[in-house]
């Protein structure tokens, strides 16, 4: 049985997530984002309550767990899919009518089930599994100023970007399915584990054209999140160049800069060095669901 007090290899939460489709069939289905080098597909729930036909919801996309080792991130996510379908909180059932939710909690399947059953640190994919170094940082692999900042050409490196943009399948698949999406509004990517707030772009300190609404809004979410844990501030909102480090080809700049998606958000979550204890992976859905309400 599916709970938030362990952390769950990928067939585990692709079984949530087509058990709460068959239950919640009404509203919600299992979509398919992508592919993986091994072959898995890269499972995530799209959950849209009947609305007015004639004008359809904006789309928020959540996309976790990009990073294999960060398990808070799927966890976080699989627990803010539970609370949507099973919340009784008005504020949860209008921010669940509010949206059409495109929510993947594990877009890197296979470094994901790498690091449960060999290397709990393993970070990227398994592309090239067999040679003496293997795998791509999937968040350096995007096509936007490709292999500029805090990327290695090194396949032994963990940042390594790939032998060229897209170069894997996770992250050319999903980013023509999110390419596809019309009316998406907000793009919001789960890492762990410096507790901060970024907004685009991060390998630029210039601040973008709604810089100023993305921080304000970005503040109302984290204050959300303070109100809920009480113990730790995140950091920002700010770019990851001014308050992390420059970094080039991650998910979110290319959907800011492809896509002009207005509002792009990555939340590092809490933790120490990817550990956080599986006892309190309810505070951190708690607090990831109202930092989430803070957002809507
Ligand atoms: O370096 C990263 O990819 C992220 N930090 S982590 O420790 N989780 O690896 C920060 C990413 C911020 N930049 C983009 N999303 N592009
Ligand atoms: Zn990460």
């Amino acid at each position: 049985e599916f709970s938030w007090t362990a952390y769950y290899d990928i067939d585990d939460i692709n079984g949530f997530l087509r058990n709460m489709s068959e239950t919640y069939s009404k509203w919600s289905e299992v979509i398919v984002g992508g592919q993986s080098y091994q072959g898995r597909s890269i499972l995530g729930l799209r959950i849209n309550t009947p609305g007015r036909k004639d004008s359809p919801k904006p789309v928020v996309f959540i996309e976790s767990g990009i990073h294999a080792r960060e398990w808070i991130a799927p966890a976080t996510t699989t627990y803010f899919i539970n609370e949507l379908l099973t919340s009784s909180d008005p504020n949860i059932t209008a921010l669940r009518d509010q949206f059409d939710w495109r929510i993947f909690p594990s877009v890197n399947p296979d470094g994901y089930h790498y690091s449960f059953t060999v290397d709990r640190f393993w970070r990227k994919t398994v592309s090239g599994f067999g040679s003496r170094c293997f795998g791509t940082d999937p968040n350096r692999n995007w096509k936007y100023n490709w292999g500029q900042y805090s990327s290695s050409n090194n396949p032994c490196d963990n940042k390594y970007a790939g032998s060229q943009p897209f170069s894997e399948i996770e992250t050319r698949t999903l980013s023509s399915y999110i390419k596809n999406i019309s009316n998406l509004l907000a793009y919001i990517s789960f890492h762990s584990s410096a507790a901060m707030l970024l907004v685009p772009y991060s390998d630029s300190t210039e601040h973008i054209n709604n810089y100023d609404d993305l921080i304000q809004v970005g503040k109302t979410s984290l204050d959300y999140g303070y109100e809920t844990n009480k113990e730790e501030r995140y950091r920002g909102p700010g770019t990851a160049a001014e308050i992390l480090y420059k970094a080039s080809g991650g998910s979110m700049d290319w959907v800011r800069y492809t896509l002009a998606t207005p509002l792009v958000y990555t939340y590092e979550l809490r933790g120490n060095s990817f550990h956080w204890p599986p006892s309190r992976i309810y505070e951190q859905g708690d607090e990831v669901t109202q930092m989430i309400l803070g957002l809507a």
